[in-house]
């Protein structure tokens, strides 16, 4: 599937940094898989926060000298989107394009860095056939007979069977006693009859009456569950368990955990790690798109504010913690990159550090102190202190004197936090009132 274009990342020389995530050291060589949008409503701030801490991750990892390979998905098929396009009157084709291609201009405007290979659920479709007829062969799926389904060989849903994974149980990130509750809650179906047990997750959904539904080979038509999607897509681009999967922490349970599971069945149990965002969360509320209290990254840019100010407001909070938004951190956002811009413009006509190497001067600190303060667990607001205090000493110089500066602060403020303090603000892309609003919203 089309990715959203590149980003110029200036080199920085390899940095001495010792990347640590979740109290975990990173190896040489690192695979990233970034659980991406359902594309059913517009990017919010939350969606945001979530794409530009594994950002700061792809750009932490690579400046470290290590290899990254780098995975995220789109479900460009699954029943939120199907329903809301119902619910509109659109077909649910035209839905997810327009959210894509919405998603992509939000993330290209936040300079973010790509994923090597953007992959869409439908495409994967024959990846998730061939995962589940193998879970069917060891024992760890079953068929459930539907009524509704038009019969013929192998016709019926086929879910995961939770009891045929040894690790299940001991793995699971929240109270057992909490956790049909929250599987009930984030698109499980305990109450479905015909299942060995109220946790199992749906693989293979059997082609139902004025649904989608393709090929599935031995499994009969019909289309991929949730778990599975993100299992087998991880399983064939990054080859098994990534060394960091991501997403926000409603995605602990059940997804990543079913994933995990679904993993191990399909033969590798190699451990990997998780990285969990905090909730975004406005008016007392978690935002999202089923409450409907967004701000959209769109409609921030369509009114005028520079996406360099929304990456710092969002910045502000480290990742893991939940935050509520609230238009007064844009406006703090906004000041302290105009504090930035004045440090760059007087860095930009001072001398340079005679003989100096980019990095390596005691100014030269500044790469090496943001990607320190990264290399801690993401502390983004610690990045954001470090370049502030460079603004401010560049800043406090008396006037005429002309010092010395760190010639490679600007580009690591670029190559480490993705802002482009060179660049003009852009013009306020007034077609994305438009564009966001094409579709009718509720
Ligand atoms: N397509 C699936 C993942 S395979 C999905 O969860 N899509 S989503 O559109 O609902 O969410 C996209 C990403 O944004 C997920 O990683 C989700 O955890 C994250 N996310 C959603 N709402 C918030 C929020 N309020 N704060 C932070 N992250 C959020
Ligand atoms: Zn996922």
């Amino acid at each position: 599937m089309d990715n959203w274009l590149n980003v110029k990342v200036p080199g920085l020389p390899p940095l001495p940094v010792e990347p640590r995530l979740g109290g975990r050291a990173l190896p040489r060589a690192v695979s990233l898989y970034v659980c991406g949008i359902t594309p059913y409503d517009a990017t919010h701030l939350g969606h945001a926060q979530t794409y530009l801490t594994f950002d700061y991750v792809v750009r932490l990892v690579r400046a470290s000298g290590r290899t990254l390979r780098y995975v995220q998905n789109v479900t460009d098929v699954d029943d939120p989107l199907l329903e809301r396009a119902t619910e509109i009157g659109v077909d649910w084709r035209d839905l997810a394009r327009e959210e894509i291609a919405l998603y992509f201009a939000d993330m290209e405007a936040l300079r973010v860095v790509p994923p090597d290979h953007y992959v869409g659920a439908v495409e994967s479709i024959p990846l998730v056939v061939d995962a589940v007829t193998r879970l069917l062969a060891v024992g760890a799926a079953y068929p459930v007979r539907t009524p509704e389904t038009p019969g013929g060989a192998g016709a019926g849903d086929v879910y995961g069977s939770v009891a045929a994974d040894a690790l299940f149980w001991e793995e699971l990130p929240i109270p057992a006693r909490d956790a049909l509750g929250v599987f009930a809650e984030r698109g499980g179906d305990p109450a479905r009859p015909g299942k060995r047990a109220a946790l199992d997750p749906l693989l293979w959904r059997a082609e139902r009456a004025a649904e989608p539904a393709w090929d599935g080979g031995p499994l009969g038509a019909g289309r991929p569950g949730w778990h599975i999607e993100c299992a087998a897509i991880a399983e064939h681009w990054l080859g098994g368990v990534p060394t960091i999967t991501g997403g926000g922490s409603d995605l602990s349970f059940p997804h990543h955990h079913m994933s995990a599971s679904h993993l191990r069945q399909l033969g590798h149990p190699e451990p990997g790690m998780t990285m969990h965002v905090g909730m975004v969360g406005l008016d007392g509320h978690k935002m999202s798109k089923s409450l409907g209290n967004l701000v959209l990254v769109s409609r921030l840019r369509a009114a005028g504010a520079d996406p360099r100010a929304i990456r710092l407001a969002l910045a502000a909070h480290h990742y893991a913690a939940e935050w509520e938004w609230d238009d007064g951190q844009l406006v703090a956002a906004q000041r302290r990159l105009g504090h930035w811009l004045a440090a760059a413009r007087i860095a930009g006509s001072s001398p340079r550090i005679p003989g100096g190497t980019p990095g390596s001067s005691a100014a030269g600190g500044l790469a090496t102190l943001v990607a320190t303060a990264l290399a801690a667990d993401l502390d983004t607001p610690a990045a954001l202190d470090a370049v502030d205090r460079w603004a401010d000493a560049v800043l406090a110089r008396p006037e005429g004197d002309p010092g010395t500066v760190d010639p490679s602060a600007v580009d690591a403020v670029d190559a480490l936090l993705g802002i482009d303090l060179r660049a003009d603000p852009p013009a306020p892309d007034t077609r994305l009132a438009n564009q966001v609003l094409s579709l009718p919203r509720r």
